[in-house]
């Protein structure tokens, strides 16, 4: 490993024009400025529930990694090298594939968890397996109807409102007194049932979890994790997140 110090012509070329206090170290690793650096490459897709809450992780452990947007129909080939199941979010650091989502949220806050987001109650756990589980599959059922033949999407609807009631008796601002893993894990989920069907989803007695929802939406951490990314092509690097 080169020292900080031991720069290349290039990088002594680069380095006076860039402003290094208002980046992370990451970016420029990312940039190609500071090669030392670990590389860590993120598979993503904008709108997908798994993706947002990893880059929310990653943005509250300030990880950067090189995003690279992929579009589900047309996934590249180097996607396919790296991710066994062929799904994103997919995280590659320079020992290991992390190919859940689940798992690159701790893996970031492992590194780096300001707010203690990885201390909250064991029965975050649940929460999160309950979302993940029943709500997830009836959510599937109630957006995607046609995709399940001979399925009610109206009887799926009601299956994940009861964990949405439950939910909402939970929070009060938070799941537990302070914002936790469980909110970021969960709350991607939440918003994507809500906007199968706003207008119902608001007519509902859910008022902690409707406003939960609207907080989340409003955030800068979501406005920092919901830019557009232009589509990542094969031998393209792509762009520093967040
Ligand atoms: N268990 C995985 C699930 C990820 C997942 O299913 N992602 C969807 C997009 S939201 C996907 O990539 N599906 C593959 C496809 O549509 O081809 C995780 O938590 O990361």
């Amino acid at each position: 490993m080169a020292a900080p110090t031991d720069l290349s012509g290039k990088e002594k070329q680069i380095l006076p024009a860039v402003n290094i206090q208002n980046l992370w170290v990451g970016q420029l690793a990312v940039a190609g400025i500071m090669p030392w650096m670990t590389k860590l490459i993120l598979y993503s897709f904008r709108r997908c529930p798994y993706a947002m809450r990893a880059r929310m992780a990653l943005l509250q452990a300030e990880q950067t990694v090189e995003l690279r947007e992929i579009v589900l129909r047309d996934k590249p080939a180097a996607f396919f090298e790296a991710s066994p199941s062929a799904s994103v979010p997919c995280l590659l650091n320079d020992s290991e594939v992390l190919d859940e989502s689940l798992d690159v949220m701790k893996w970031a806050l492992e590194r780096n968890d300001p707010d203690g987001w990885l201390d909250m109650p064991e029965e975050g756990w649940d929460w999160i397996a309950r979302a993940d589980g029943p709500f997830k599959d009836a959510l599937d059922r109630t957006k995607y109807a046609p995709r399940y033949p001979g399925v009610d999407p109206l009887e799926h609807r009601a299956l994940a409102a009861t964990f949405l009631a439950d939910l909402d008796a939970q929070i009060e601002t938070w799941i537990f007194d302070r914002e936790t893993l469980a909110d970021h894990a969960i709350l991607p989920f939440v918003r994507q049932f809500a906007f199968i069907d706003k207008s119902w989803f608001e007519a509902q007695p859910w008022p902690s979890l409707q406003a939960w929802l609207e907080r989340y939406l409003a955030s800068e951490a979501f406005g920092a994790i919901m830019p557009k990314y232009p589509q990542w092509a094969e031998g393209e690097t792509g762009v520093p997140f967040p």
